[in-house]
């Protein structure tokens, strides 16, 4: 049990590659955006771990003939469409985000503001926002005194955010101390970490048991 646990110890986790951080700047006046990352990442790897977060949003409006604007309107969004995170199993295409959006933010019965939203990370491992479908209509806003409450067009909005992607390679599952060999090692290292979690989990069911160590010995030899 003891040289279990010491082989326990040396282990080292799957490879996490390292995270990619995109930002983007957007905007459209009702033309498609289609952003996409400046770098990419492993799209054959076997799993990806992804946050996204818009952190701006602005709009242009037009009043009596002058664009005015841009004004923040990040806190009147829904949160729950300006963040998200997950975790999707390679390779890739795989799609953050797939949302319809329409609004009719002054309650008058009209849709004032529609997009599809759409953000993947495409069969070539680089991350990808693209808006279509966009809609700018008008929408009753407070102008303030003494102008009051006024009618005005939509002329623009912005969206600023980033997306962290995150491939995770497993080569070869049943290699739990990462010396690209299934071995008695391998074998011990499970049975030290009988019933417990993590080391020794190979097909990853959150606990170390018998369908691992058959795991082990169907994937013997070099990786
Ligand atoms: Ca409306
Ligand atoms: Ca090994
Ligand atoms: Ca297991």
């Amino acid at each position: 049990m003891k040289v279990a646990t010491l082989l326990a110890l040396a282990f080292t986790l799957p490879t996490f590659a390292q995270t990619e951080h995109w930002t983007y700047s957007v905007s459209t006046g009702g033309e498609n955006v289609n952003w996409v990352s400046p770098t990419s990442v492993d799209p054959s790897a076997d799993q990806f771990n992804y946050t996204y977060e818009i952190t701006y949003v602005a709009i242009d409006v037009i009043f009596l003939g002058q664009v005015i604007g841009p004004t923040d309107i990040t806190a009147d969004m829904d949160p729950a469409l300006l963040l998200g995170f997950g975790s999707a199993t390679g390779p890739a295409p795989i799609v953050m985000m797939n949302e319809p959006i329409a609004a009719d933010a002054d309650s008058d019965g009209t849709i004032d503001i529609a997009a599809d939203m759409y953000m993947q990370l495409n069969g070539k491992g680089f991350g990808q926002f693209d808006v279509t479908n966009v809609f700018l209509g008008d929408v009753m806003v407070d102008m303030g005194w003494p102008l009051g409450w006024q009618n005005v067009q939509l002329d623009r909005i912005y969206m600023d955010g980033y997306i962290d992607m995150t491939p995770i390679v497993i080569s070869c599952p049943a290699d739990v101390n990462g010396d690209n060999a299934v071995n008695v090692s391998d074998l011990l290292a499970t049975i030290g970490n009988w019933g417990g979690s993590g080391d020794g989990d190979v097909d990853g069911s959150g606990v170390v048991d018998v369908s691992d160590l058959l795991t082990i010995v169907g994937s013997w030899g070099p990786c």
